[in-house]
Parts: C-alpha cells; structure tokens; sequence
C-alpha cells in the first residue's frame, strides 16, 4: 500500500523518466530504433528499476495511467528527434497486460496517433509470449487492430514463454526478440542452433528479427554470419536518459 501511494505520488510529481536503449543494424551499424525502458528516479533512493515496481502497479491499478504515460511520452519523444533533426526511427514501448484488458486502449491509441501526428509505423509495441496467450481470443483482435493501423508488434523474450509454433503463425506479429539467455550461448553447438533456428522461423515466417542482450564483440561477429539484422546490448549501449541519448545519436552521425 505505501508502495503504491508512493507511486501514485511519484507519477504526479514527475518522478518517472523513460530511458532508452539503441536498436542497432547488424550490417551498418546504424540506429535503427530506440527502446524506451521506464525508471523511477526517487529524490531519496535514486534510480528504480522497473522490476521492483511494474508488479505491484499492475496489481494496484495504476499500470493504467502509467503506461499511458509511458506511450505519450516515447511518442513525443519520437516526434521531437525528428524535428530537430536527430533521426527518424521507430520507438518501442513495453506493454503491460493489464493495459490490453482495459477497454479503452485501442481508443487511446486512436487518440495518441491523431493528436500527437506520429507516423504509426514508428511506433512498436513490445509484449512477451504470455502476453499473447492470456485472454488469446479477446488480444487477438485487438492485436489486429493495432497492426492495421500500422503499428507494429514485437514479440519479446522470444523463446523463453510457453508459445508454441501456432501460435507465430496465428498472431499479427512483426518482430521476433530472441532472448538473452539464447545469445549467452551462442558459442556453444546447441546454443547456436537454437539461434539460427529462430532466426530461420522469423525468415520463414517473413518476420524482423532482434538479437537482445549482445556484451561482447565477438557475439556481434556471429550474428553477422547468421543473417540477424538487428541487435540491442550493452556492447552498443545500456538505456540512456534521453539527454544522453541524443550525444549518442550526435556520436553515431
Ligand atoms: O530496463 P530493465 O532491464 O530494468 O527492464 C526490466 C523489465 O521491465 C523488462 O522486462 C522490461 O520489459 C520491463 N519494462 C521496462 N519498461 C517498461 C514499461 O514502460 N512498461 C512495462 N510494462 N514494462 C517495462
Ligand atoms: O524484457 P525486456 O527485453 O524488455 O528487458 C530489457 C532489459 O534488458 C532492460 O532492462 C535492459 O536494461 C536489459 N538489457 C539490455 N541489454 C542488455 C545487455 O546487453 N545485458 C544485460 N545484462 N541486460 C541488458
Ligand atoms: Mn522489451
Ligand atoms: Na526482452
């Protein structure tokens, strides 16, 4: 209860930043997306990790408006790159279940596109696998409507849920993130058939794909090989406060 007032109190008084983390090409080098990633900075205890307060907001309700908040500011965010002239790419933000049962969402995300002028194929949202199979049949329209607007979809920590083959094929997914864990492995034999099998279903499946969590040079060097395009880890950047953010875009160019 006094974590959630506290964060009631922490949303109204400012207190929640998004950092962000490069979507890197594989082949170039170049930022290719950006994803926002949520920190609390308390005036007293200093930066909070999302892991230590996204479960109690979604069990006290105020995963709503935070993700609201979340959404409306990684979209501004977006908008203002471009303008000044940073770079245009997409921003992916991370969804909460409870954001999709509210009835409301498809509505605000209406909202958000019209009022804030963002090209919707800019905008990417993350969910997990058991994201996708809870309340499957009510997201599985919804998830379409979303896609339709142009908005894409990326299935996060791939390979680490319960999702099953039919389950790619059934849903309106644009990107495959394959987990950490996969790519901690990939100088093992079985580590990397793992990889390059998802790699292969995301090819076959006409679908993007995301190597998370790459630390070391030479993993880059094996994913290369492997035809991924896409990486994000710590050996490019941890997520950065938007500020820092940027003289990382200034750095690249
Ligand atoms: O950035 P970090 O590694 O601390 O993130 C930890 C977890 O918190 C990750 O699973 C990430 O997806 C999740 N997370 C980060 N930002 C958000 C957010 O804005 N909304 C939701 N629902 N989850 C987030
Ligand atoms: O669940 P999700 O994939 O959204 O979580 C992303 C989390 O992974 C972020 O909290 C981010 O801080 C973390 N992360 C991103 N790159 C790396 C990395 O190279 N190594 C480690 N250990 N964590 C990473
Ligand atoms: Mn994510
Ligand atoms: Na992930």
């Amino acid at each position: 209860i006094e974590l959630e007032n506290n964060m009631q109190r922490a949303l109204d008084n400012g207190e929640f930043e998004l950092y962000y983390q490069p979507k890197i090409s594989v082949t170039t080098g170049q930022v290719t997306g950006a994803e926002a990633l949520i920190r609390w900075i308390d005036p007293n205890k200093g930066v909070i990790t999302p892991d230590r307060f996204i479960p109690s907001a979604e069990k006290s309700g105020l995963m709503v408006p935070l993700g609201d908040w979340v959404l409306e500011t990684a979209v501004r965010q977006q908008i203002d790159w471009k303008k000044r002239g940073l770079g245009d790419f997409q921003v992916s933000v991370n969804l909460s279940p409870v954001q999709l049962i509210n009835n409301h969402f498809e509505e605000k995300l209406n909202r958000l596109i019209q009022e804030s002028g963002i090209t919707p194929s800019k905008l990417d949202v993350e969910m997990t696998e058991s994201q996708f199979m809870e309340n499957s049949e009510q997201n599985l329209s919804l998830l379409h409507a979303i896609q339709q607007k142009g908005i894409s979809i990326s299935l996060d920590d791939f390979g680490t849920g319960y999702s099953s083959l039919a389950y790619l094929k059934k849903f309106p997914i644009n990107t495959l993130k394959i987990d950490k864990t996969f790519m901690d492995d990939y100088d093992t034999e079985s580590g990397a058939i793992f990889i390059e099998t998802i790699i292969k279903i995301a090819q076959t499946l006409n679908l993007n794909v995301v190597a998370e969590g790459i630390e070391h040079p030479e993993q880059l060097d094996y994913l290369v090989k492997t035809g991924c395009e896409t990486y994000q880890g710590f050996f490019c950047s941890r997520p950065l406060p938007a500020a820092e953010f940027e003289k990382f875009l200034t750095m690249e160019k």
